[in-house]
């Protein structure tokens, strides 16, 4: 029977261990698609990743048709149809944010590279691992022959993040709500934006300003309340939790790569994709748009009107792109 191999860096780190058994049962590619998965770690993580992997034979999933640890690129590329790069380099102690560029430069480009070398010719993957936008523009730059639409980052997280901020204020199930956007650079400087989403069919900006009373009280709650708390969320998880997100985050890597395959129909969602120039984004950046899918790939919903507010955040986003794009040139990557 036809398998779908399904690669993850990073493996054995927490997002990999989170991710690995969902996967296996179906919740990604659906109970009908056997897979078979390949784990990549360096050799610090070898053995984590391989209890995981004795741990999914345990679970007996009747879809997981084989697993195979590696520390080799290549290896764990071979075949490969959908890539999940989890594993990166975290920022250490004292670093500067050209070392964490290039430190990780020094991981997507060759993991671009093995993609290339080794991967199924319909390949498509998604970086998790941060700076992930940047991340992802060095895997595609170094993945010579394959397109670069076949790369994205995630930042379903932050897009899911969204919903459930605005579901909770409005208390309303978050099947009601659509259409919100996250625009730029998974990093603080994102913008989360609601001005197309709608609740039950209705435009949300208008339910917002009903129930905080005016447009000016809706407008300043967005500013001061809910795009700080959305993009800030990462910090908050820590805070509270004493560990970045990592079940929020592999969920929205399985969903990231559901709807890509099974596509979007009469929606939208957020994903980081390689810019043609859409919304006056510099042709080439890793950027997130709002996307939609028609099971082969994302594409940015066009066609939307931006304001001035949406303009300068959308513009501050992109240009800290720009800035990780110039560095990572500099040192000879991309
Ligand atoms: P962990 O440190 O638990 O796991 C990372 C794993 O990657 C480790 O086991 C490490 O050995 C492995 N690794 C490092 N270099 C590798 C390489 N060259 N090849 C293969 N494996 C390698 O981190 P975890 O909590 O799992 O987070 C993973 C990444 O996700 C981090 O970069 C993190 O910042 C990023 N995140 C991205 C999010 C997003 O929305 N895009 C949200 C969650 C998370 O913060």
């Amino acid at each position: 029977m036809t398998h779908t191999t399904v690669t993850i860096t990073g493996a054995g780190g927490q997002i990999g261990y989170a991710l690995l058994f969902r996967i296996a049962a179906g919740d990604m590619l659906g109970f009908d698609r056997p897979l078979r998965l390949r784990l990549l770690e360096i050799p610090s993580g070898i053995r984590a990743a391989e209890g995981a992997a004795l741990e999914l034979q345990d679970c007996a999933f009747p879809l997981l048709h084989g697993v195979e640890v590696t520390d080799d690129p290549r290896v764990a590329f071979e075949g490969c149809d959908i890539g999940m790069l989890v594993g990166a380099r975290p920022r250490g102690p004292g670093m500067e944010r050209a070392d964490l560029l290039a430190a990780n430069a020094g991981i997507f480009g060759p993991q671009g590279a093995a993609i290339a070398a080794t991967a199924a010719p319909d390949v498509r993957a998604v970086v998790v691992g941060n700076p992930a936008n940047t991340n992802a523009l060095i895997a595609a730059a170094a993945a010579d022959g394959v397109p670069d639409d076949r790369f994205s980052a995630l930042t379903r997280l932050d897009h899911n993040r969204a919903v459930g901020q605005l579901s909770a204020v409005l208390d309303a199930p978050v099947e009601w709500i659509r259409d919100v956007a996250i625009w730029g650079n998974h990093s603080a400087t994102q913008f989360p934006d609601v001005s197309h989403a709608t609740l039950a069919g209705r435009p949300l900006s208008r339910v917002l300003a009903e129930r905080m009373g005016s447009v000016g009280d809706a407008l300043a709650w967005l500013d001061e309340v809910f795009i700080p708390r959305v993009s800030g969320r990462g910090a908050e998880i820590i805070q509270v939790r004493g560990s970045s997100s990592v079940a929020s985050a592999a969920n929205a890597a399985i969903e990231h790569v559901r709807d890509e395959v099974h596509g979007t129909p009469g929606g939208w969602t957020s994903a980081a994709i390689v810019s043609r120039g859409e919304y006056g984004v510099p042709e080439g950046l890793v950027c997130s748009f709002p996307v939609a899918s028609d099971g082969t790939g994302y594409r940015v919903v066009e066609g939307l009107t931006i304001d001035e507010r949406a303009r300068s955040r959308i513009d501050a986003s992109v240009a800290e792109l720009i800035d990780e794009r110039d560095a990572v040139r500099a040192l000879g990557f991309a």
